[in-house]
């Protein structure tokens, strides 16, 4: 399932979610069929692979295609009967291929997924997470006319207590210059018909209408609406796509970030997308638990630390009224890694896509941008000003932030919409919490970031699964439950910190290379194991973030 709801009621869609056949590059002798999406680490006997697999379905087809590929892990080629039909880069975001006039019968798709650190990779490095490889998202195909719906933007506004959305479609006619109408639905009730003449190529057809009786959208009470554009050619549809809305503002006054209007205090999770049993390839169910649990633990928010999610995730959250930190990957990269040839257009690609998919989730309320970079050196501001740039031209309508570690040297703080800090005192320097939120607080006042809001982006200690010690030794679940509560109290009583994400959800596997910080070669700082098993910190967390 490509998303949680049904995206088109015209358009014909066809899901490759099955088996595919799979070999690792050049040990074709190994040949065997694996369920697509997953990755290869979860394939026995390549659990360490690294390196390119091939990947291969038969699909029947005919016209204009477009190849639809949610995320593959992460440098993929993609190929219909042996010709290269396009490249992508970034596990994590979504890329379509357009495909014209192909003859209608079976075609063999191949596509090739490479998780080896690649010297043109600028941002899946040896880091802190593993970088699995494989089709790691959904994939399917559409068939479409000569001209038809690329995408849909919906921006709400509140203006004097009504709410208005400011509604852009964007249209590709692959043919001359044509008169169309444009319908617009909002939950099967036509708000709007506009009459555009589609020039060969892109077009915007843009409208703002108002919405009089609709309800807000609000943690709390999650009213989600379909938003659907029809596409009409004499008198018949020819295209449409299907979105789900929800009307809700964020503003920023003073240091209070708003939702609709009120403060709201940030009790969240950073979420890595790593799962013992799958890898990065989650499927909707086991989210769904990670749903479950954050929300048992009285969490209410989420940072897709550190790179843009699957969208059925999005959807849960946007679902559950679950808040939502949506970064644009990139973690802990020394000037020397921003300066590699490909990091700025790798960087602004991985926006670009991360913003144009993922706009009309209500649920996310802030876009982040390199986790941990070079936020201290000259060269590192003039990339955080290029990407706050960048981010700023496509979304007007939600503040934006970035983490930093740069503590006292940060040189960028006047640059986000919202300051945000990691900091991990008890766990990597034995300081007392109090006095590190305090200290970290009267430093940013004297930077750029002054007045500003303030997060807690990252905090939280290690934990291995299972070990328990009597004296409350460093990595047992004693020691980190006590970390815990001490850092979350803390954070409590300083409202001048807008709320907190925990690092971290749950275990996740890094490569060996980590080794020397991380037992069992995993990051151990989860609430949550890898299996999604309770350390005993689950429970100081549930007490402080009012879990029921
Ligand atoms: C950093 C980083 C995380 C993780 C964490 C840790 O702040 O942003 O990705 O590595 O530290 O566990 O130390």
């Amino acid at each position: 399932m490509e998303r949680l709801f049904q995206t088109h009621e015209i358009r014909k869609q066809q899901e490759l979610n099955s088996l595919w056949d799979f070999y690792p590059e050049g040990r074709e002798e190994e040949k065997r069929k694996v369920l697509v999406p997953s990755c290869f680490e979860t394939y026995p006997g390549i659990e360490n692979y690294r390196g390119t697999g091939i990947y291969e379905c038969d699909v029947t087809m005919g016209g204009n295609i477009r190849l639809c590929l949610k995320g593959v892990s992460h440098t993929a080629k993609v190929y219909v009967d042996e010709d290269l039909k396009g490249e992508h880069y970034n596990a994590y975001t979504p890329f379509t291929i357009l495909l014209q006039n192909v003859n209608r019968g079976n075609h063999r798709i191949k596509v090739t997924a490479d998780n080896s650190c690649h010297d043109r990779s600028a941002l899946h490095v040896i880091n802190d997470y593993y970088n699995y490889g494989g089709i790691s998202r959904p994939v399917f195909v559409e068939e479409v006319g000569d001209i038809f719906i690329e995408n849909m933007q919906f921006t709400p506004f509140n203006k004097e207590v009504t709410w208005y959305g400011k509604i852009s479609v964007q249209i590709c006619n692959l043919k001359e210059e044509k008169e169309v109408t444009l319908k617009l639905y909002l939950d099967g009730g036509i708000v709007c018909e506009i009459l555009h003449s589609a020039p060969k190529g892109m077009s915007l057809a843009e409208t703002e209408i108002c919405f009089p009786d609709v309800c807000p959208y609000e943690a709390n009470a999650t009213k989600l609406y379909y938003l659907k554009a029809v596409l009409e050619e004499d008198g018949k549809g020819i295209d449409d796509l299907i979105d789900r809305v929800g009307f809700r503002e964020i503003t920023i006054e003073g240091d209070k970030i708003l939702w609709n209007g009120k403060p709201f205090v940030i009790k969240g999770y950073n979420r890595h997308e790593d799962h013992a049993l799958f890898g990065n390839a989650i499927p909707p169910q086991a989210m769904d638990y990670d749903i479950r649990l954050i929300l048992e633990s009285g969490a209410n928010a989420v940072r897709t630390s550190h790179y843009p999610n699957d969208e059925r995730f999005l959807d849960l959250c946007d679902e559950n009224g679950i808040l939502v930190w949506e970064e644009a990957h990139a973690r802990g990269l020394s000037e020397a890694q921003m300066r590699h040839p490909d990091f700025r257009r790798q960087s602004l690609d991985c926006i670009h896509e991360m913003i144009v998919n993922h706009y009309n989730h209500p649920s996310i309320f802030t876009w982040g941008i390199l986790n941990e970079c070079a936020s201290e050196t000259e060269y590192g501001r003039e990339v955080y000003i290029e990407q706050y740039e960048e981010m700023r031209r496509r979304d007007k309508s939600r503040p934006l932030t970035s983490a930093t570690c740069k503590h006292f040297c940060d040189i960028c703080l006047d640059l986000p919409d919202i300051v945000s800090v990691n900091i991990y005192p008890r766990w990597y320097e034995d300081v007392p919490v109090e006095e590190c939120l305090i200290k970290e607080y009267e430093w940013i006042q004297t930077t750029g970031g002054a007045g500003k809001p303030v997060i807690v982006s990252e905090t939280g200690a290690g934990g291995i699964p299972g070990y328990h010690s009597a004296h409350g030794q460093k990595w047992s679940e004693e020691r980190q439950a006590e970390i815990v509560r001490e850092q979350l109290t803390a954070i409590k009583n300083h409202p001048e910190y807008q709320g907190v994400f925990i690092w971290q959800f749950s275990d996740i596997r890094v490569p060996d290379e980590n080794f020397y910080a991380r037992p069992r070669s995993m990051n151990n700082k989860g609430i949550f194991d890898e299996y999604r098993k309770k350390k005993l910190a689950f429970y100081v967390v549930k007490e402080i973030f009012g879990g029921k």
